[in-house]
Order: structure tokens, then C-alpha cells, then sequence
């Protein structure tokens, strides 16, 4: 029985938020120093799968995955069938399709944006195909990040990379079906440190602008600049309407892809006010895909998953408790410190209670950490793949 207003709109928000979680957090992954191998750790598509499916199963809240193409499909389009069963088997769906114009040795000086019309082709045959495989799946969503750019001043000519960039994403966006979308990932520095072709969310908006209609901004949170305003940032593509998605993460100093919340809560809070007031405001719940983009070194990569989920639960949950109408009359009379406290004071509710509350209400346990280390997954997965994962470390030595 739902007690109180508060208890209702938490409800409320909890049964609609979604948020996909991505393969190559359950894989080894580290810093460019080293990786710490896990005993547990994925190390095939199956295995990723299988892993994303247990956070689903105690969260509730997890149900789609998103698959890299070069690192999850390992014989790429004729794998789909494959990937597609070992998905339903462990009880998720695919979800966002995510290319890789990065790795290969050929994109040393850039993807789409090389000076090499051989190379931009190769690029754009890869998107191709990575469009194709998503009709397979049924993703909505191709999620483009480019690692292109340059290191140093007077090396890459910035405005004929651009052209070669909107000329790539429009034929992409040729490709798309009625229902599917382009999502342009903006990143500031990393790999390339002197300029890299899409750097912020403008330079995104107006890729996505001229690659058609189907395309929008995607947001990763850790791909600012210190200090950044990145809920402005999200107000305003949401007037534009073109939020077309996140992938959520915490940073302390640039792309360091923490937990999110772990360092700044009250900055995902503020971004998933601006959502909630934009759909008070207007009636209209905007189409976006709330994705994690976090893989870890040091933490358990499934138990930070779920934590992951529930944090996000959590901050969603709050900021859906904010008093949008006393809002708006405190914004409209300048009264800032009402304003101000409309805000921390729904940060400030402890939604614990309640969403234990919605997780009984939906047969989900109350605790989803405690019932997945319960479960003994994590002690059979390590006793399962420590001989794979050794062999790693051994190929690293
Ligand atoms: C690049 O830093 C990025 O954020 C892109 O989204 C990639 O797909 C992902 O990380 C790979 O880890
Ligand atoms: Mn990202």
C-alpha cells in the first residue's frame, strides 16, 4: 500500500527509470599503467552477459546492455543470432550499439576525420555495418564516440575535419531506419591532447543537427572540464531537443570513470532535476537513454554494478521529490533561498525507505548487494574463469 505523496512519486519515478549498463564493465579493464586481472572477470560475450543479467535480476532496474561491436561480437555480423539468444538465455536485451573507429592501427591519425579518404572510408563501412547489426537487434541506439584529433598546434587543418565529419555522420544517418538513432558522444581531451574533432556539446549539436534528424547529443558526464555546468548543459539540450542520452560516471579529476555519485552526487541529482522540471514544465517526457560508462579496476565489477544502479535509483528518486511548482513561483519572484532549499531539500530526503518499499512491491530483494553476494555467483564465476583470467596475466607478463 503506497502511504504518502512522497512514497507515490518515488513509486512513480522508480517504475519508469531504466538505465543500461555496459558490457565492457564486467571485462578486465584498467589504466594504461596496468590492469588488476579479477578472478571473476568476464572474458567472453557469454560471460559479459551472463554477469549484466545478475545485476538485472537483483536491481530490477538494468534490463539492456551495451555491446562495443569489435569487443563483443566476435564475428560481427554473423554473430548477432548468437549474441541475441546468449542475451535472452541470461534475461537482458541489447542495447545500445557502440562502433569502434579507435583501435585499429589504420586510425592512428583519425577515424572519419583522417586526412585519408581511404581511411574515412574504412571508418564509415565500419558505422555501416555497425548500423546494420543494430537492425539485427533491434537497437535504437548507434552511440558514435571518436578518439579522433590531434596532439600538437598546426598539425591537423580543424575545419576540413569537420567538413569530413559531417560529411561521414549524414550517410550514416542515410543508413538509419525510422526508428533508430545516431547519438554523438562529445569527449574534450583523451587520447588526443591538443584538440580532438567533436569536444564539446556544441560541436556535437551541430554534427547531430547536420547529420539529420535522428541524430542527437550524447552526454558522458565525466567528458568536461573541471567545473563544467553540466546540468546547463543538459537544460539546454533539452530545450533544443536534442538529449539524446547520457553515459552517467563520477570523476574527481577528468575521464576517470568512478561510480557514479561517488564523488559528487548532488551534480547527477542537479542533472536529473533538470529532467524531472522540464517534463513538470511541458508534459513531455523526452526520449532519453540513461547508460553507464564506467569499467573498473579495483572494485568487483558486478558488485559495483549493482551499486552503480542503486545509486542512480537513489538520485533519481530524489530529484523526482523536488516541489516543481514551489519552484517555479520562488524562480519567478527571485526568492533564492526558497528556490535553493526546494532543491536541498529533496536531496536531502532519505529515499532508502521507499525504495526498499518499491523493490518488496515489485518481488525484488530489498537489498539487491546483500542478495546477489548471497547468492554464491561471484564465488562459482571466480572458481569458473580464475584459470582464463590467470592465463591473462600470464600474456602480460
Ligand atoms: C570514451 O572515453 C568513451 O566514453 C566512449 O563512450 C567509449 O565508447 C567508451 O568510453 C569506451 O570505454
Ligand atoms: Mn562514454
Amino acid at each position: 500500500m503506497i502511504a504518502s505523496a512522497q512514497e507515490e512519486r518515488v513509486f512513480q519515478a522508480l517504475d519508469s527509470f531504466e538505465i543500461e549498463i555496459p558490457s565492457w564493465g564486467f571485462a578486465n579493464t584498467g589504466t594504461r599503467f596496468g590492469k588488476f586481472v579479477q578472478p571473476s572477470a568476464a572474458t567472453t560475450i557469454e560471460e559479459k552477459l551472463s554477469d549484466a543479467g545478475q545485476v538485472h535480476r537483483y536491481t530490477g532496474c538494468c534490463p539492456s546492455v551495451a555491446l562495443h561491436v569489435l569487443w563483443d561480437f566476435p564475428e560481427g555480423r554473423a554473430s548477432v543470432a548468437q549474441v541475441k539468444t546468449l542475451a535472452a538465455k541470461y534475461g537482458v536485451r541489447i542495447g545500445s550499439i557502440n562502433p569502434n573507429v579507435f583501435q585499429d592501427q589504420i586510425y592512428k591519425h583519425g577515424s572519419l576525420g583522417n586526412p585519408d579518404p581511404e581511411v574515412r572510408a574504412a571508418a564509415l563501412r565500419h558505422i555501416l555495418d555497425c548500423i546494420e547489426i543494430a537492425k539485427d537487434t533491434g537497437s535504437r541506439d548507434i552511440s558514435l564516440w571518436f578518439a579522433d584529433g590531434s596532439n600538437y598546434p598546426g598539425t591537423a587543418n580543424i575545419r576540413r575535419r569537420r567538413a569530413w565529419f559531417e560529411e561521414g555522420l549524414k550517410e550514416a544517418h542515410g543508413r538509419l531506419a525510422a526508428w533508430q538513432r545516431l547519438l554523438v558522444e562529445y569527449k574534450p581531451f583523451e587520447p588526443a591532447f591538443y584538440h580532438t574533432d567533436i569536444a564539446d556539446w556544441g560541436m556535437a549539436l551541430l554534427l547531430a543537427r547536420a547529420a539529420g534528424p535522428q541524430a542527437r547529443v550524447l552526454v558522458d558526464t565525466g567528458h568536461h572540464y573541471q567545473a563544467q555546468n553540466i546540468e546547463q548543459i543538459v537544460a539546454w539540450l533539452l530545450s533544443e531537443e536534442m538529449l539524446g542520452g547520457f553515459h552517467f560516471n563520477d570523476r574527481r579529476y577528468a575521464d576517470d570513470d568512478l561510480t557514479i555519485g561517488s564523488i559528487d552526487p548532488y551534480q547527477v541529482f542537479r542533472i536529473f532535476h533538470e529532467i524531472h522540471f522540464f517534463v513538470w514544465e511541458t508534459g513531455q517526457p523526452p526520449e532519453v537513454a540513461y547508460m553507464i560508462d564506467q569499467s573498473h579496476n579495483l572494485k568487483n565489477k558486478i558488485e559495483e554494478m549493482i551499486q552503480t544502479a542503486v545509486t542512480a535509483q537513489e538520485l533519481y528518486a530524489k530529484a523526482a521529490l523536488v516541489d516543481h511548482a514551489a519552484l517555479a513561483r520562488h524562480q519567478q519572484r527571485c526568492e533564492l533561498i526558497e528556490a535553493e532549499e526546494c532543491l536541498k531539500a529533496a536531496f536531502a530526503t532519505d529515499v532508502r525507505p521507499t525504495i526498499r518499499a518499491w523493490r518488496r512491491a515489485k518481488g525484488l530483494p530489498e537489498d539487491p548487494l546483500a542478495a546477489f553476494r548471497a547468492s554464491g555467483y561471484l564465488e562459482r564465476a571466480a572458481r569458473e574463469r580464475a584459470e582464463k583470467n590467470k592465463g591473462l596475466v600470464a600474456s602480460y607478463a
